[in-house]
């Protein structure tokens, strides 16, 4: 059955287009560097709000119909996998990624669960093989539940981290049936309200285990792919462990979990820690731990989590810079964790959002690579550190220089502020502008 009758396959119709259902920049085909744009943005939709967010928020109920014709959980389960794969091959998304409990509910017991859950992955990959769409990342919703009030893998309760170590491996056990590249942890409950009642050290130290047993389960059963951890300061805790990509490096690096895992960076979440979204990608770049990226946008004005599709040119833009300058995706991708506004109620804003963040992440991509091809950011930035290149600079680098060397070096120098040039950001932001507009 076709969901969206009035909607044909979304085609690109060039930046001249007025028509709201065309793209105006992503031209899936269009071959950058001897790869097509759907193979260098890789972009994903996001089961839960695209298949099941309805608008409900703290104040309201939904106002959205997600329950494509289907009163009883079991059937809507399979129309949402019909919706879902008619969504993706009319905006010729080629991915998805997925919660459990956004594919198929909790039911009474953890068996019959993971027996529905199979049924509804069955057809899945029945629908992947006829289409060839496929899945970028699993993960496990074990924060939903009030048995995770606590937490899952931190919580109190050995008897919880019993039953999420269980649903995490059948959550793996799905994403390698569906030949998932990644699989994400985030930190949902994980975290805390209070220190009264905590015990920092034993849940970090618990939630270490349960990721090591995830990684050795989850290649034991031929998942070859990435791990992730998805940072995220708070909500729904008020203290997050995974806080921002530097504090979840210290604690992969800690645990010695750091080669099996990389970072899933959300831009909302970025802006949560009081970071730009860059900062966090050129963070995780910087480390050898990019992975692959949420994207949506925040909005300045709220302090939460909005999850609103990307549509700031300037943020995909230097998104897009950052990957990029990470060599491109490997098992990574774009998922478009975000959802429409609540007033954007009906079929077709699906369709706009979608098209609006996709164009958005286009024009970034070509922007990004117009930036380095134009070379003047990379320039001043290489000369800016010059003096690294050569003399004392290229000694310090080498090892060659310790403390005493360098005391008898800024002695024979004497003062140093003649040696120091501009930082010239405005210069460097119009640049940035120049390239944008003249696209
Ligand atoms: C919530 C997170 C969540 C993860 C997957 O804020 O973004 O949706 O991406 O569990
Ligand atoms: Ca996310
Ligand atoms: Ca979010």
């Amino acid at each position: 059955m076709e969901f969206f009758k009035n909607i044909g396959k979304i085609a690109y119709e060039g930046k001249n287009s007025t028509n709201p259902l065309a793209f105006k920049y992503y031209n899936p085909d269009e071959v950058i560097d001897g790869k097509t744009m759907r193979e260098h943005l890789k972009f994903a939709l996001s089961w839960w709000h695209t298949m099941g967010g309805d608008g409900t928020d703290m104040f309201g109920c939904g106002t959205t119909d997600k329950t494509w014709g289907k009163c009883d959980v079991t059937e809507r389960a399979m129309a949402k996998v019909d919706a879902a794969f008619e969504i993706m091959q009319k905006l010729s998304i080629d991915y998805f990624c997925f919660h459990d409990r956004d594919l198929s509910p909790e039911y009474g017991s953890l068996a019959e669960t993971n027996a529905k859950l199979d049924a509804v992955t069955d057809y899945i990959k029945a629908k992947q093989d006829e289409t060839g769409l496929k899945c970028l990342w699993g993960t496990a919703k074990c924060f939903d539940h009030p048995r995770f009030m606590h937490g899952a893998g931190t919580s109190p309760s050995a008897d919880v981290f019993a039953f999420s170590a269980a649903q995490i491996k059948k959550a793996l056990e799905s994403t390698v049936k569906l030949g998932g590249n990644g699989y994400v942890f985030w930190g949902g409950r994980e975290g805390y309200e209070t220190l009264l009642n905590t015990n920092m050290g034993l849940e970090l130290d618990n939630m270490a285990r349960l990721m090591k047993m995830a990684v050795e389960y989850g290649r034991s059963i031929g998942f070859t792919g990435d791990f992730y951890i998805e940072p995220k300061p708070k909500e729904p805790t008020k203290h997050q462990y995974d806080f921002d990509t530097a504090t979840v490096l210290g604690f992969l690096r800690k645990y010695g979990l750091d080669k099996d895992f990389k970072m899933n960076i959300e831009a909302n979440h970025a802006t949560l820690a009081q970071h730009t979204f860059q900062h966090e990608l050129c963070v995780a770049r910087t480390n050898g731990a990019f992975g692959s990226i949420d994207a949506n946008q925040g909005d300045p004005l709220l302090g939460w989590d909005t999850d609103q599709f990307p549509t700031n040119i300037y943020d995909t833009t230097m998104c897009m810079y950052e990957v990029i300058k990470a060599g491109g995706f490997t098992n990574g991708g774009l998922n478009f964790d975000a959802k429409a506004r609540r007033g954007s109620f009906t079929p077709e804003d699906i369709f706009y959002s979608y098209i609006a963040g996709m164009d958005a992440f286009a024009l970034g991509f070509k922007a990004a690579q117009k930036l380095i091809a134009d070379g003047r950011i990379d320039k001043f930035i290489a000369d800016r550190y010059a003096s690294w290149n050569t003399g004392i600079g290229a000694d310090i680098i080498a090892g060659k220089a310790d403390m005493a060397a360098l005391e008898k070096y800024a002695l024979e120098k004497g003062e140093v502020t003649a040696s120091l040039s501009s930082g010239r950001q405005e210069m460097l932001e119009s640049i940035v502008n120049n390239v944008l507009f003249t696209l």
